[in-house]
């Protein structure tokens, strides 16, 4: 087990329940619909078979049939990684909820899996069930050597090595682990020494070895990850990170999941090993993404082509902002705070959350989204050929991705540092930590994102001294995101309040949380209030498609204007960001949401009220035109 890791240690998913609200709600459905339908969708579109395929032509040609091979069943390549990532997602569901029969079925698929892996640890079904020539036009005659362009050999393996690390834990079975172990001792042999020079093309290995450094404590996992960083660049293409040395990169380039995971993956090295460079790197990219990349809706790689980052400032509507790109942003956030304690990574995270990650599954947990716009005409068939959320997809890297982090996001909710106790995420729930080697059991009773009053009970075994650090939101204070490039019409912060066992505390504000030092006993409460105005918000000058436009927001949550409630193109109104907005809980629509109803004086007679509905909620009533930046009506004089 390694010692040496992130200053700050989040604790872990499972020590954290969720007892309520917003994410309840999710959870439950992502438990009971996603899982089991992303389960079958592995077993239907044959991505399990080809484990099988792979097995059948190991013994067949063990057993003397030297020219036997098989055809893959699905498109891509890369398709293995859907399947781990689902073991993934299981096995944190089960480690939350136990369940033998998911259990036992989850026993099954990693028996295929460990029955396609050739004796020597290679992992890759559509090379191993056709051997004697390439299979697809991504992959070359010999192992690895295309991988820094799109065979995904290596990304496969992250994945692998992610739900393997997952497994074990949830279960304490070793079998995918040890497959996964065979692998990397593969890696090791074929890298290790560093004759073959490999970046790979799509980055995760790097996040995947952490992990199996951090279960094992074998520092050639981080060695080999290290290795793979310092293959990339100069002069390899930008799409894939590869056209400048890592540590010399400053802006977020190319394929956004790629980009992304590789941050994340660079903060896991530089934590594991003290590499300072990486930090500075990533610190330095992270800022031109809050600062000139990052939608209003926390999502990023705005451009189709390339599913890519753009230039600065180009953040247009109609854009791309996959939702594994949001995931792997989230991930990157997280990993930041951790290394700084910094509360403004976490108001990136938060926001991603609440908008452009979440909307990526319907309320029903069965429909999805691979691109998350920020604006769609009603009829465009953008979401990979299919117009509106899709049952699945070819390429289905998105829902696999979004079932796993829902079912382990509550990792997100506490950290711990020494002494000190950072709260980092609202929302109803239950969690253990030990701080300074107290046990403290923790609860929250709030109705957050919908409200900003969360009541916490701190209960320490038995009275202990330490800090309470309590993110204070930045959209509380005035900042919807750390830097210039969204601002509030209204240039107020709210005046946020505290309170501990009943007493008013004006605690310091440090790098965004609220300090709070003393000693504890079992059941103090403190009670934060945060007020939830509603905002309109207006996007920086150079960002030319939100010239001229405005959007609103309450908390975390950005609001979009949809078609379903006034069957009007957005297009066709305009409003003022002056406007009296008024919030409606609506338990009745969509799950239940609040809903921002806008006194437009100036709309047409119709289009009374002007309902906003959550971003996150939209095309959840059918196809119709959608909007979070609405036309503004600079010459209303509203009050
Ligand atoms: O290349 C594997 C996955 O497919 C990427 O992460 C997605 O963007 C999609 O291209
Ligand atoms: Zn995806």
């Amino acid at each position: 087990m390694s010692s040496a890791d992130y200053p700050i240690r989040p604790v872990p998913f499972t020590a954290v329940r969720i007892t309520g609200g917003f994410w309840q709600k999710r959870q439950l459905v992502n438990l009971t619909t996603t899982v089991p339908y992303a389960i079958k969708q592995c077993e239907d579109t044959g991505r399990l078979t080809n484990f099988d395929l792979a097995a059948e032509t190991l013994r067949r040609r063990a057993a003397g049939d030297t020219t036997f091979q098989n055809k893959p069943l699905t498109i891509y390549p890369f398709d293995d990684s859907d399947v781990y990532k689902v073991i993934e997602g299981i096995a944190y569901a089960l480690h939350v909820k136990p369940d033998p029969e998911l259990e036992a079925r989850l026993d099954g698929w990693i028996a295929r899996i460990v029955a396609a892996q050739e004796p020597d640890g290679y992992l890759y079904t559509f090379r191993t069930m056709h051997p004697d020539s390439p299979v697809h036009e991504w992959i070359d005659e010999k192992r690895w050597i295309k991988d820094a362009d799109l065979s995904h050999e290596i990304y496969n393996l992250g994945h692998l090595y992610e739900a393997g690390v997952a497994h074990y834990q949830a279960t304490g079975k070793r079998i995918l682990l040890d497959a996964c172990l065979k692998s990397a001792e593969l890696l090791w042999r074929d890298f290790g020494d560093r004759k073959l020079r490999v970046a790979p093309g799509h980055q995760v290995i790097e996040m995947g070895l952490a992990k199996l450094h951090r279960v094992t404590g074998d520092p050639r996992w981080i060695e080999l990850a290290k290795i793979f960083l310092e293959a990339r660049g100069p002069g390899g293409p930008t799409y894939s990170q590869q056209h400048l040395p890592v540590t010399q990169q400053t802006e977020a380039v190319g394929h956004a999941v790629r980009a992304n995971y590789m941050y994340s993956g660079m903060a896991d090295v530089a934590a594991l090993t003290g590499d300072a460079d990486y930090v500075s790197a990533i610190r330095q990219i992270w800022d031109n993404v809050a600062e000139k990349k990052l939608s209003l809706t926390g999502g990023v790689g705005p451009i189709q082509h390339g599913e890519a980052y753009g230039a600065d400032y180009e953040l247009p509507n109609a854009c791309y902002n996959e939702t594994c790109a949001a995931i792997a942003l989230m991930m990157w956030n997280h990993r930041m705070f951790l290394f700084t304690g910094e509360a403004r990574f976490l108001d990136v995270l938060e926001r991603t959350a609440h908008n452009g990650f979440i909307s990526g599954v319907s309320l029903s947990g069965d429909r999805f989204f691979y691109p998350n716009p920020l604006a769609y005409d009603g009829v465009a068939k953008n979401n990979h050929d299919q117009a509106g959320r899709a049952p699945w997809f070819g390429c289905a890297c998105c829902p696999p991705n979004l079932m796993r982090t829902l079912a382990s996001l509550t990792g997100w909710f506490y950290a711990v540092r020494d002494d000190s106790l950072y709260v980092s995420f609202y929302a109803p729930n239950e969690g253990e930590a030990t701080v300074a080697g107290t046990k403290v059991r923790l609860t929250q009773a709030t109705d957050y994102p919908w409200s900003g009053a969360v009541r916490l009970t701190v209960s320490p075994e038995e009275p202990a001294a330490f800090t309470l650090r309590l993110r204070i939101p930045g959209w509380s204070q005035g900042r919807p995101v750390p830097s210039d490039l969204y601002t509030y019409s209204d240039g107020t912060r709210c005046t946020w309040t505290a309170r501990v066992a009943g007493e008013t505390i004006t605690p310091t504000l440090e790098h965004g949380h609220a300090v709070i030092t003393r000693t504890w006993n079992p059941s103090d409460t403190v009670e934060l209030d945060l007020p939830m105005p509603v905002h309109a918000v207006r996007g920086h000058p150079k960002i030319e498609a939100v010239r001229g436009r405005v959007a609103f927001e309450r908390g975390p949550v950005v609001y979009a204007f949809e078609d379903a409630d006034h069957h009007t193109n957005p297009e066709a109104i305009a409003v003022s960001a002056a406007t009296k907005a008024t919030v409606q809980p609506r338990p009745d629509l969509l799950d239940g949401v609040v809903t921002l109803v806008l006194d437009e004086a100036d709309a047409p007679p119709s289009l009374q009220p002007v309902t906003l509905i959550p971003y996150a909620t939209w095309n959840n009533r059918g196809l119709a035109p959608m909007a979070v930046w609405l036309k503004e009506n600079t010459t209303a004089g509203h009050s």
